[in-house]
């Protein structure tokens, strides 16, 4: 059984770990403070078991006690209230430690049955002491078993059962309710009060507690709390069991707060439209352009009509305008791609947000604010990144080898058309000088040769020049595609990174929490939930357990 409550208490640390930072902070603190109790008292060994005396002034605790002791340790009295500090009555060798932790000053050491037994009278929680009231719920989060001292006037106080008992109806495998003074009432009387006493009881959720009747004056019913007290220090199980419900209720309040609902996951859909609007955003379709366009001028120059090219030469590179041309030598240099436009930014905005919800599908808050916390936490980083991502993509700006072939071929027409033209401008000045016919004219298939020079290297040169355009319009939109992809997967990359990771991981801190969690609970909760109706469900942060005064201001819920 110990064992097992270690399992789960590092089942509870492991949630809490996993929960920094993303549920209520204020629970985590309780939670951590109610663990690192519950480890301690089960460092502190189980061989001594810790019963407290709790209870309205003037039930008897005290004079309950000194009637369990057999001696008068205490004062017990009229005077209201009596008790201002708790004292230990302990059977056989005093745990020193335990009773340091319990910071229990006023000990007393008794001889015979049960060894190991511990009880401690405390004050009242309802008389004008408000340490008194202090004093019993410190009390109230370390002993192992709680002995609820009424009497029959003030059995249904309202203090008692709203401020303690409904609230630690978890707590029910670790209570005892001792209906005191019995000698003041007859047979009859005592049973109705009894009677009434456990209903209220049920009321509080606390059906299986068992009420005994006793009378610290004369003795009666002594043997029998005796008896289950010493049974109980025998067993010991009543520090493991209280431990356990601690434990328990701690795991059910941080359960809740893991939720119920379905987690969802990122679809294929989602994942796409982010990178489409990060894609847009970080100007791909401009080095697309850039990169389909700067093929064709390039092509142009390699293998277009060469008495034209200048006019192309006119009109800068676009790549070389974006700074994207020969990455490689200077790969930090910033691009001048147009910064995104609000429109842009609002849907990668709104992409982010889409991923991070459809993350979130049923769960309950604080989770989808976790995720989009967790998805939207590097939008300041994007812009960045994908300006690198950009200008890391790999763009194929290579010549294709033809144009080397096409461009020695555009010259060489071009050559041929040149020395038909000088040939008949030289037939001309021949002409003018009246001896032209001095130099013989070759002539092809009746056309003059250097007529034939000119004309045919212009018009083959020219048909060379739209022959290539058409090949490099096709082949430069195949660039484009090819240079899209690549900047898609660099952008994806970025996305992963920036957004996608981040939401995963929230996803399965989520649900390594969970799962966390149920190991904690031990499978308690869910019966105990089941068997506490009608009452409203146990208040798991009632002021007696919470770990600091004050946090009963929190909504259990
Ligand atoms: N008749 C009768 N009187 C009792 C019984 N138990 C206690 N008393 C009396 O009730 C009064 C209060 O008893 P205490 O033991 O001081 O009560 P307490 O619960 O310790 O009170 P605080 O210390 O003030 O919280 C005393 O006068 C006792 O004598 C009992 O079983 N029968
Ligand atoms: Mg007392």
């Amino acid at each position: 059984m110990s064992r097992e409550l270690d399992r789960r208490l590092s089942a509870v640390a492991e949630a809490l770990e996993l929960g920094s930072g993303r549920i209520d902070p204020e629970l985590l603190e309780s939670a951590g403070a109610i663990t690192r109790r519950a480890g301690e008292r089960l460092g502190l060994g189980v061989e001594a078991t810790v019963v407290a005396l709790a209870g309205p002034t003037g039930a008897g605790k005290s004079s309950l006690f000194n009637a369990m002791a057999g001696r008068e340790l205490v004062a017990a009295s009229r005077r209201r209230p009596t008790t201002a500090k708790a004292t230990a009555a302990v059977w056989g060798e005093p745990p020193g430690p335990l009773l340091d932790w319990l910071e229990v000053p006023l000990r007393h050491r008794l001889e015979g049955e049960p060894q190991g037994l511990v009880l401690l009278d405390l004050p009242d929680f309802d008389s004008v002491e408000h340490s008194h009231r202090l004093e019993v719920e410190r009390m109230i989060r370390l002993v192992d078993l709680f002995v609820w001292v009424v009497d029959p006037q003030k059995y249904a106080d309202s203090a008692l059962h709203d401020r303690y008992l409904r609230p630690l109806a978890a707590y029910a495998d670790s209570m005892l309710v001792v209906l005191n003074q019995a000698d003041l009432l007859d047979a009859s009387a005592l049973a109705a009060c009894r009677r009434d006493l456990e209903r209220t009881l049920q009321g509080d959720g606390l059906d299986d507690v068992p009420v005994l009747t006793v009378s610290a004056q004369t003795g009666a019913g002594l043997d029998e709390l005796h008896r289950r007290l010493a049974a109980s220090v025998a067993r010991r199980e009543a520090a493991l069991a209280r431990l356990s419900s601690d434990v328990g209720e701690t795991a059910a309040a941080l359960r809740a707060q893991a939720g119920e609902g379905k987690s969802g996951g990122i679809g294929r859909a989602e994942r796409a439209a982010l990178v489409a609007a990060l894609a847009d955003a970080a100007g791909v379709p401009t080095v697309v352009g850039a990169v389909e366009r700067a093929h064709r001028r390039r092509g142009s120059l390699a293998t277009g009509w060469p008495f034209v090219r200048w006019v192309r030469r006119l009109r800068p590179d676009p790549l070389r305008r974006l700074r994207l041309a020969e990455r490689a030598d200077e790969p930090d240099t910033r691009l001048s791609l147009p910064a995104p436009t609000a429109m842009q930014l609002a849907q990668v905005d709104s992409a982010i947000r889409t991923a991070a919800s459809q993350a979130a599908g049923e769960l309950e808050a604080p989770w989808p604010g976790v995720l989009r916390s967790a998805a939207t936490a590097h939008e300041d980083e994007l812009a960045n990144r994908l300006e690198r991502a950009v200008a890391g993509t790999k763009l194929n700006t290579r010549a294709p080898l033809w144009w080397r072939v096409a461009g020695l071929a555009q010259f060489a027409l071009a050559a041929v058309a040149v020395a038909g033209a000088l040939w008949l401008l030289a037939l001309v000045g021949l002409g003018y000088l009246q001896i032209e016919d001095a130099v013989p004219l070759p002539e092809v298939e009746g056309f003059a040769l250097p007529t034939l020079m000119l004309v045919g290297g212009a018009v083959l040169g020219l048909l060379l020049a739209a022959l290539a355009r058409l090949i490099n319009g096709v082949s430069s939109r195949r660039r484009g595609r090819a240079a899209r992809r690549a900047l898609h997967s660099s952008v994806e990359t970025a996305a992963r990174e920036l957004v996608l990771e981040p939401l995963e991981n929230e996803l399965d801190v989520h649900r390594r929490l969970r799962e966390a969690l149920d190991v904690a609970s031990g499978g308690r909760k869910l019966r105990r939930r089941a068997s506490s109706a009608p009452g409203p469900p146990p208040r798991v942060e009632s002021p007696p357990l919470a770990a600091r005064g004050g946090a009963g201001s929190r909504a259990p819920r």
